[in-house]
């Protein structure tokens, strides 16, 4: 079993060349301009727009992606209703519905993409229900076509939870015959650009919104809802996005390219090496291939290797998302009601990746695995 010289952790953020990144500070320290909605940050919305295919008044930045979804929730006038989601994620997803005071109800996951099931979503639609969040979690890309029906059908909204998605396209074509975005879908999406995702902007929050009307209402919500100097609309809060990390997001988005496809190798090798090994399953099926989700049989396996990469290896796995929400201490009103969430919960692993990990060391990485494993 071969023990790394150095900590292998399941992530590391992609740092883009100094040089280029100190050329920008230059441009910063000429504008003397630091925030509250800097030519960087202007231009790097710009370039977001380009890169999705959206426009940029369906677009908004902010400081992360936790309070781009309360403050996206909030927009979309959730505070006070039921709103359905999945446990099968990160707490930020939860928590920012709790936050503006709307209630999120459990619902169970596809065993498959392991993204909120449309069906089971759908049982718990009640006429307090005013709102869907799925995941697509790990970048895995939920049912979208069910959600619009269930949108369409019940009125709901449908807000995703796209903070893994980011590079993740779809093969339908969007008006310009280019590839759709996963952020065409739903009536909002969120992605996350913090460090531990493959792209980046230090910390930072993208909405994403079909409704360009919200726009002036979410830029007002980030500001503290100020209006000039005289005027106070609303409860807002300091949600900005500021000008160093715009900067490390534009300069990140120019190599997105490599950045997908850097992922996508790391994913093969996994995949060729747990070829030959009935022990893993993997469940990695989106295109920007973010995370390395891999399952074992049973619960006490998969914590003998977590525990043995860790302890013998110096390979830091995670349990992504392991324990549920419905474990948390605010969520427990649900603990038992999503089965098969919790079955998979209690036996997934994710792996390294990240841009620049050795191929070397992911065959390493999975050899490891299987013998720990067999
Ligand atoms: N919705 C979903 C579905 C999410 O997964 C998240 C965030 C959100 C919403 C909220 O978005 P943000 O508000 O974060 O933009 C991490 C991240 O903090 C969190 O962003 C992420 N999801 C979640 C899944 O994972 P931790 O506590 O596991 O991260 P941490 O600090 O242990 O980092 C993991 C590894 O990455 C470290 O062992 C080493 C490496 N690392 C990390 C950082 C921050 C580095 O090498 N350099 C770094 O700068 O939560």
């Amino acid at each position: 079993m071969k023990h790394f010289d150095h900590p292998i952790f399941v992530t590391r953020p992609y740092l883009p060349p100094l040089e280029d990144f100190k050329r920008g500070l230059d441009e910063v320290w000429s504008n003397q301009w630091l925030t509250n909605n800097g030519p960087v940050l202007q231009h790097f919305q710009k370039e977001l727009s380009r890169y999705l295919g959206i426009p940029e008044s369906n677009l908004a930045l902010f400081n992360n992606g936790t309070l781009a979804l309360e403050l996206g929730y909030y927009a979309m006038g959730l505070s006070g209703s039921e709103v359905i989601t999945t446990p099968f994620t990160f707490v930020a997803t939860s928590h920012a519905l709790m936050r503006i005071g709307a209630k999120p109800v459990f619902a169970d996951i596809d065993p498959e993409t392991m993204c909120l099931s449309p069906e089971a979503a759908e049982r718990l639609i009640t006429p307090r229900t005013k709102a869907i969040v799925p995941v697509h979690v790990y970048g895995n890309v939920c049912d979208v076509e069910g959600f619009a029906r269930l949108g369409e059908k019940y009125g709901v909204k449908i807000i995703y939870d796209a903070a893994h998605a980011f590079g993740v396209d779809l093969a339908a074509k969007n008006a310009k015959g280019a590839k759709k975005s996963i952020a065409c879908f739903g009536d909002m999406s969120m992605f996350s650009f913090h460090p531990t995702k493959l792209f980046h902007s230090c910390e930072g929050g993208l909405l994403v919104f079909k409704d360009a009307a919200l726009q002036e209402k979410l830029f007002n919500l980030r500001n503290f809802a100020i209006k000039g100097e005289l005027e106070c609309v609303d409860v807002g809060t300091n949600a900005k996005m500021n000008e160093l990390q715009a900067l490390m997001g534009a300069e990140c988005l120019k190599q997105i390219d490599d950045l997908l496809d850097y992922r996508l190798k790391v994913y093969r090798a996994y995949e060729d090496a747990f070829a030959d090994c009935q022990h893993v399953k993997m469940v990695q099926h989106s295109r920007n291939k973010a995370y390395i989700p891999i399952l074992f049989k049973d619960f006490a396996t998969r914590e003998h290797v977590y525990l043995k990469l860790k302890e013998n290896c110096n390979v830091f796995s995670r349990r992504y998302f392991y324990p549920l929400l419905t474990d948390f201490t605010p969520y427990v009103y649900a603990r038992g009601t999503c089965p098969v969430a919790e079955n998979l919960a209690s036996r997934v692993l994710t792996l390294p990746t990240y841009h620049g990990l050795p191929l070397e060391d992911v065959i390493e990485i999975a050899e490891n695995v299987k013998e720990i494993v067999s």
